[in-house]
């Protein structure tokens, strides 16, 4: 498995857990943590082995931002010519599951990142926020879109201009963290859940994370024909026989992933 400067990764059964790792800077997010993450989603993607992986951070923080010392210097024609943090739709490219397991900051272009997972495991010490405001800018990593649709656009609008910290209480409340954990207890319960998942027929695990995304690209109609579609379709996999069959025979299903 490869090795990197700014993660840890490490595989437990089928569960990938990768966990940011540049304590110096609170995790802070800058074009190597970027260009890691790329590569560690796409190899954990490719693994046929591995079917859920676990985003995780550190007590302190999940990340408390991108990083606003590499940033700070930099001119629009920089920004802009060289397409600045594009890369992140590589990360949310990834098919298979994500889980982020936040405890600590998940400030700006943090709090972005576990909003490009698949859902967030909150500890209770967890505290989202997108300050960027305070820095004479706004969230750039899909902040303004993505916590809108989760939380509303009243929270996310007072979140944004206000740059205020939000708890997890009040994160599970408004629907940004499916779950908030005592923190002591967060990395086992994510990876508890995690392997959950991994214990899925494969195949239809990627159609269920299709099929929910869909729901925030297209209209009602059309992510129901959608989400038909991929349901029919699965009815073409080995793993459908074999999930029924062991259903009617009350005994545990024994995925292929075919
Ligand atoms: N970038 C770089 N370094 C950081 C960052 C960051 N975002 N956050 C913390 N650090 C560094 C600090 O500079 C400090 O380093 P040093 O010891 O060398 O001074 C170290 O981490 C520890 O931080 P603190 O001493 O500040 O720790 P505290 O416990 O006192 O405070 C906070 C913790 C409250 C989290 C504080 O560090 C903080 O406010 N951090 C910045 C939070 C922030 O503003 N985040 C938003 C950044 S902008 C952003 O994310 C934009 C995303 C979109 C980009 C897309 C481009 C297209």
């Amino acid at each position: 498995m490869a090795t990197y400067e700014t993660l840890l990764v490490e595989q437990r059964d089928a569960v990938t857990l990768i966990t940011l790792n540049r304590p110096q800077a609170l995790n802070a997010l800058n074009n190597q943590v970027l260009g890691e993450l790329v590569a560690a989603m796409t190899a954990y993607d490719a693994d046929d082995s591995q079917h859920c992986a676990v985003l995780t951070g550190s007590e302190k923080a999940f990340a408390a931002g991108a990083d606003i010392k590499e940033m700070a210097g930099q001119s629009f024609a920089e920004m802009f010519s060289g397409n600045y943090f594009a890369g992140w739709e590589r990360f949310t490219a990834t098919r298979k599951p994500i889980i982020a397991a936040v405890a600590g900051f998940a400030l700006g272009g943090g709090c972005e990142l576990a909003m490009m997972c698949d859902f967030i495991l909150a500890a209770d010490t967890a505290k989202f926020g997108q300050p960027e405001i305070k820095l004479g800018v706004g969230p750039g990593m899909g902040g303004s879109q993505r916590l809108t649709r989760a939380i509303g656009k009243a929270k996310a609008m007072e979140m944004c201009l206000t740059g205020r910290m939000m708890g997890a209480e009040e994160a599970e409340r408004a629907g940004l963290v499916s779950r908030v954990i005592p923190a002591a207890e967060l990395l086992d319960e994510a990876l508890k859940t995690a392997a959950t998942i991994a214990g899925m027929a494969p195949l239809a695990a990627l159609a269920n994370k299709e099929m929910v995304n869909a729901a925030f690209e297209t209209g009602l109609a059309q992510g129901i024909q959608f989400e038909r579609r991929l349901f029919h379709a699965l009815f073409g996999t080995a793993d459908q026989k074999e999930g029924m069959a062991a259903f009617v025979e009350k005994r545990p299903g024994n995925w292929t992933g075919k």
